[in-house]
């Protein structure tokens, strides 16, 4: 038998002064990530408010309105498109378990975190995500510590409530630091293969773009791999190196592929998957792979920049890899010519190979392309 589609809230708090289609594709991002989650059932619901609640993120009123539909509907998930407090998710938390006790109420850092599990597959991406889940979700385990203690620790909550909160935070940080210990220990290996690899000679291009804009596909056609290529975010969630030879010059250079960007991507992921990125700061050359039939490009590759920029990449030696060019208008890929010129702007199918040939020819040319390059 199989088991009942999720049943999923998912809510959007609007400003009044945004319009309707606006507020409808803010959404469309979040509905992609349930859908890479394990989809559901969904109901939309965007909610006006010029702010934030700042008790219930979504207002008493809206939140006694979803009370009632977790009780009716048979909800599983309430998720807020939004990062929240933890004393706000956890405010609506109790609203709802009165009606589910197995109700979960998720933010947009829970449900990538919940991707995040279920793509990950390295030991090393396992703990990354550990780690971030136990620094987003420790305040929670407090709240829910302290109402047990107010429970049992009768008239003014102290006594057997503070020590239970106590023994809680303690607990939640010795596991952190375990977990943290283990991660620091892999990472040093992580960094000195990358060191090693640097003594031999190997130089790295690495493959950098927004979730979905096809690296992987790239990086597959590079290298003759075959990693995993799947029409969802957050696909890749691991660093791939794979070799390029490159005949002009008679060397082999890495390739390396990695976990795509989002917008809002939390500091906390980001810090999260600093070892899994390492690889890509560090390369010499950045191919920034851009998905040009997207509508919203613009906007990600500003996204892709700053998050860059926050990793402290210098913008210098990145190469602008237009993809899923094949249905492209001539006079679209001038303008793009034009307007990205300082990133050395190259059009390609990672799909159907063409632009790949020139992508190479031009890696063996880079160091005359690319002011003050020094590598290859
Ligand atoms: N039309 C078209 N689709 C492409 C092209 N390259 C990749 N795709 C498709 O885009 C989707 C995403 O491709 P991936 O290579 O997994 O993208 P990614 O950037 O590695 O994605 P994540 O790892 O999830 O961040 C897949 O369905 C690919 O088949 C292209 O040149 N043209
Ligand atoms: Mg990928």
């Amino acid at each position: 038998m199989s088991k009942r589609q999720k049943r999923i809230i998912l809510i959007d708090v609007v400003s009044p002064l945004v319009n309707l289609v606006e507020a409808e594709k803010f959404l469309m991002e979040m509905m992609s990530l349930i859908n890479t989650y394990r989809g559901g059932e969904v109901i939309k619901i965007i909610q006006r408010r010029a702010h934030p609640h700042p008790g219930t993120y979504i207002g008493s009123g809206k939140a006694e309105e979803v009370a009632e539909m977790v009780k009716n509907l048979k909800v599983d998930i309430v998720i807020l498109n939004a990062i929240a407090d933890s004393t706000q998710l956890y405010k609506l938390l109790q609203m709802f378990w009165l009606y589910n006790p197995n109700i979960e109420v998720w933010d947009r850092i829970d449900l990538i975190l919940h991707i995040f599990d279920k793509h990950a597959r390295t030991a090393e991406s396992k703990l990354q995500i550990e780690l971030a889940r136990m620094r987003h979700m420790g305040p929670r385990m407090y709240g829910l510590s302290e109402q047990l203690g107010r429970q049992t620790g009768g008239i003014g909550g102290r006594g057997v409530g503070e020590t239970n909160i106590e023994l809680m935070k303690r607990h939640w940080r010795d596991e952190m630091k375990k977990t943290k210990d283990k991660l620091d220990g892999l990472l040093k290996t992580h960094e000195n293969q990358i060191k090693r690899r640097r003594e031999i000679g190997f130089q790295t291009i690495s493959i950098v773009g927004y979730t979905n804009a096809g690296k992987t596909t790239l990086f597959n056609a590079l290298t003759g791999k075959k990693k995993r290529v799947e029409n969802v975010l957050f696909a890749t969630l691991e660093s791939y190196v794979g070799k390029l030879y490159l005949p002009n010059i008679k060397k082999e250079v890495l390739i390396s592929d990695t976990i795509g960007f989002i917008q809002n991507l939390p500091t906390l992921l980001i810090t999260a998957f600093k070892s899994t990125l390492m690889e890509s700061v560090h390369a010499e050359i950045l191919l920034h792979v851009i998905d040009a039939s997207d509508p919203d490009m613009y906007k990600k590759i500003e996204t892709v920049e700053n998050i860059l920029e926050e990793l402290g990449r210098d913008p210098k030696n990145t190469i602008y890899v237009f993809n899923k060019t094949e249905n492209l208008h001539e006079s679209f890929k001038k303008e793009l010519s034009e307007e990205f010129k300082p990133q050395h702007p190259i059009f390609i199918s990672a799909k159907t190979g063409e632009g790949v040939e020139k992508l190479i020819y031009f890696f063996q040319d880079a160091k005359k392309i690319i002011n003050n390059y020094s590598g290859l």
